[in-house]
């Protein structure tokens, strides 16, 4: 049986597949003197079972670069390439925008990532005795 690859956290409830005969609604033309699997009256039966996942898109949160005096350009350029995946332009142009707006995007992430990510900027600033502030915003 084929195995479907699903994030769990995601999901949010099961809906059904299909349904094949009978929904647990009488209808119009139901006789429920004819044999059913069930018996007489049962109009249920033949409900599928088998469900699909109803998924919701997860929350989104912003990882921030705050600006300071102190931190160099160097080591923020070198932040946003080895955390944040950037090349060197973009880098240098995420830099340069937090210097002059005092706050700019590093990426946007789950929650867990975006958290992560927070986490080992902060301490690699830290480690290399630099004031430089990350944080996190939902969208
Ligand atoms: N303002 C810093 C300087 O002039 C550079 C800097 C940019 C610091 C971005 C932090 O998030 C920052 N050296």
């Amino acid at each position: 049986m084929q195995q479907i690859e699903m994030n769990q956290e995601f999901v949010t409830d099961r809906a059904p597949l299909a349904v094949v005969a009978g929904d647990g609604v009488p209808h119009a033309g139901d006789d429920d003197r004819e044999e059913r699997p069930g018996g007489p009256g049962r109009t249920d039966v033949g409900v599928l079972t088998r469900t699909r996942a109803v998924t919701k898109k997860p929350a989104m949160y912003r990882v921030l670069l705050l600006n300071d005096d102190f931190t160099p350009m160097d080591f923020v350029v070198h932040v946003l390439e080895r955390f944040f995946g950037k090349n060197n332009q973009e880098a240098l142009e995420i830099m340069m925008h937090v210097h002059r707006r005092g706050v700019g995007i590093c990426g946007t992430y789950t929650y867990e990532v975006a958290e992560t990510k927070v986490n080992l900027v902060m301490d690699y600033a830290r480690k290399n005795e630099h004031p430089l502030q990350c944080t996190m915003e939902k969208e």
